[in-house]
């Protein structure tokens, strides 16, 4: 059995897609972000950067194993399942730090400011909106001509797609990316993916919890990490 440690943003859909395509078992640990459950000691022995999504194998010889960042759990899933592995390893990790280094980061600082931290933020508004169109062509310059960013549909479509998936509430247009919305209509309609995005769907935080009432989530500082104890 597996461990899934998540929260119901595009973040941890990516996982959950991946646990869902695959078919195996999962035991999803619900998580309260707002609350500050990322911060519990016996979380950050699992992922020390305090983040969902991660999980935990149990379902191998030895120690269970445990892995955190979106990235490697989909490649560590891959690897023990033997599906959804591109079959270009080097074009695959290439794909997959993009995703991790460009476009998540830059979709979550503009769903920052526009969901969280709306008020006074004209340039970092446009500093994100535009970093997030950016990586939005890059996306639709590697589909022209492809189905799936690596030819067949892969764990770095599963790694690339919830935050294209969530263009519009993020104020963005996927008009000027027609390559980009054809790939998003084909992955959005598979059940696996339906499922992953129904899961616990109505714990999503639709900015209730915000920059100006949960100083846990949105004013983190090295002092808060370095304070707790193992
Ligand atoms: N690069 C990480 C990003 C993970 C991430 O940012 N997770 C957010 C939710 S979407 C989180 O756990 N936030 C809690 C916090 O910031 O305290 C990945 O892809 O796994």
């Amino acid at each position: 059995m597996i461990d899934f440690y998540y929260a119901p943003t595009p973040n941890g859909w990516k996982v959950a897609i991946m646990l869902e395509e695959c078919g195996v078992e999962y035991n999803t640990v619900l998580m309260q972000l707002s609350a500050g459950d990322q911060f519990k000691p016996e979380f950050l022995a699992i992922s020390p950067n305090a983040k969902m999504p991660a999980i935990v194998d149990h379902d191998v010889e030895g120690d269970p194993v445990s892995v955190f960042e979106s990235g490697a759990i989909l490649y560590y899933l891959a690897q023990k399942t033997g599906q959804f592995m591109p079959e270009n390893q080097l074009a695959t990790l290439q794909w997959l730090f993009w995703q991790a280094a460009n476009q998540g980061p830059m979709a979550g600082q503009l769903s920052h400011f526009v969901n969280y931290a709306p008020d006074g933020q004209d340039y970092s508004l446009k500093r994100y909106a535009g970093e997030y169109d950016r990586n939005l062509a890059v996306l639709e310059r590697r589909l022209e001509g492809r189905d799936y960013m690596l030819g067949e549909y892969s764990i770095v479509d599963m790694m690339a797609f919830p935050w294209a998936f969530i263009a519009k509430p993020l104020t963005a247009s996927l008009d000027r990316f027609p390559n980009v919305a054809a790939w998003r209509g084909r992955i959005k309609q598979r059940p696996a993916v339906r499922n992953a995005i129904n899961l616990y769907k109505g714990n999503q935080n639709r900015g209730e919890q915000n920059a100006q009432n949960n100083k846990l989530l949105y004013n983190q500082t090295a002092e808060h990490l370095l304070s707790i104890k193992n």
